[in-house]
């Protein structure tokens, strides 16, 4: 029996040293038959220590492979674990996704709840014939210019309530960068980002005398709020002139610089700037050259300096983007 085969042999210590000693044994009594007259105590000796030398031979490469083996498993086991984290934050990562989808069609349901099947001129008059709708806050039904219905969103609670809200930018649900037409008729939703239209906003504005409110609020949880005493959208003919005045409030009057000015998209330059202020800034408003409010302007969900955003400058005189801004009407009493 060779100490070569023991060694291949050899994959746990009892048993490698239980083979060294019968290796011994063996490989001592065929020295004894070979050299029958020979000195036993010195072939002993001599064979003890080339056990001793293949010994520690072998457990210098036990403690070697034992070594590798035991980087190897490490590196194996370091291995799993990450595995395992990388599935436990993936797992979390899909947990949190679905948590904000149900938190937001928890939100939604509740906004989708609040649909009133009440219609009227606008939402004063809607809470006039309707006492009940005070401090409810929802969707409402007003007459639009072809008597048809048309959806808003009545605010029935902000200062003793009745406001229709025309304007509303909360989430970035829907694109702003719209044409002549679209800024007429009206696009989006009463219940996230919302334009009523020039259309229904001359419509109402003609029959009475109106006040605005517009509220906005920072990415910091901060709100303000800016109230004009009239305003007004004349017809089509004169690109949707506006007319407002008389402010007061928290935010700042950034709105007074558009007063009389016409109303501008990418496809209608109506401003007095030289160049075209829709196209550059990708929004559409009551531009001059160009504006301090941009209300219609690109939304994004942190705070960020720069003009093209959804920016009220007065407020803090910066540019900063808006969390929200909504813009609403009620008829002056
Ligand atoms: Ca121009």
């Amino acid at each position: 029996m060779g100490f070569d085969f023991i060694l291949t042999m050899c994959t746990k210590w009892t048993l490698c040293i239980v083979s060294v000693w019968i290796s011994l044994l063996h490989t001592m009594h065929g020295q004894l038959l070979y050299n029958e007259n020979s000195n036993s105590q010195h072939i002993t000796q001599n064979i003890e220590r080339r056990v001793m030398l293949k010994l520690d031979g072998i457990m210098k490469e036990k403690i070697n492979e034992m070594d590798k083996i035991q980087k190897e498993n490490m590196k194996q086991s370091f291995r799993a674990e990450l595995d395992q984290l990388k599935s436990m934050m993936e797992n979390m990562m899909t947990n949190m996704t679905e948590s904000y989808k149900n938190l937001r069609n928890i939100c939604n349901c509740t906004y989708k709840a609040v649909e009133y099947d009440k219609t009227g001129i606008d939402c004063a008059d809607i809470l006039k014939k309707f006492p009940e709708t005070r401090n409810k806050n929802g969707v409402y039904n007003i007459t639009g210019p072809q008597k048809d219905k048309k959806s808003v969103f009545c605010d029935m609670t902000t200062d003793k309530g009745g406001w229709t809200v025309i304007q509303q930018r909360i989430n970035g649900a829907t694109e702003f960068y719209r044409n002549w037409s679209e800024y007429k008729k009206g696009f989006g939703s009463p219940i996230e980002d919302h334009w009523l239209g020039l259309e229904l906003m001359h419509t109402l504005t003609t029959k009475k005398t109106y006040e605005l409110r517009v509220d906005v609020q920072r990415f910091n949880g901060d709100q303000a709020y800016a109230t004009y005493s009239t305003f007004s959208v004349a017809s089509e003919v004169t690109k949707y002139r506006l007319n407002v005045s008389g402010y007061t409030g928290t935010a700042g009057d950034s709105m007074t610089y558009s007063d009389g000015m016409k109303f501008s998209t990418k496809d209608q330059d109506n401003d007095d700037d030289s160049g075209q202020c829709a196209t550059y800034w990708k929004s559409a408003w009551w531009f001059k050259s160009c504006f301090y409010t941009n209300p219609n302007g690109q939304y994004t969900d942190s705070e960020k300096r720069d003009w093209k955003y959804v920016v009220w400058y007065h407020w803090k005189k910066e540019n900063f983007s808006l969390k929200s801004i909504k813009m609403m009407i009620r008829p002056k009493n």
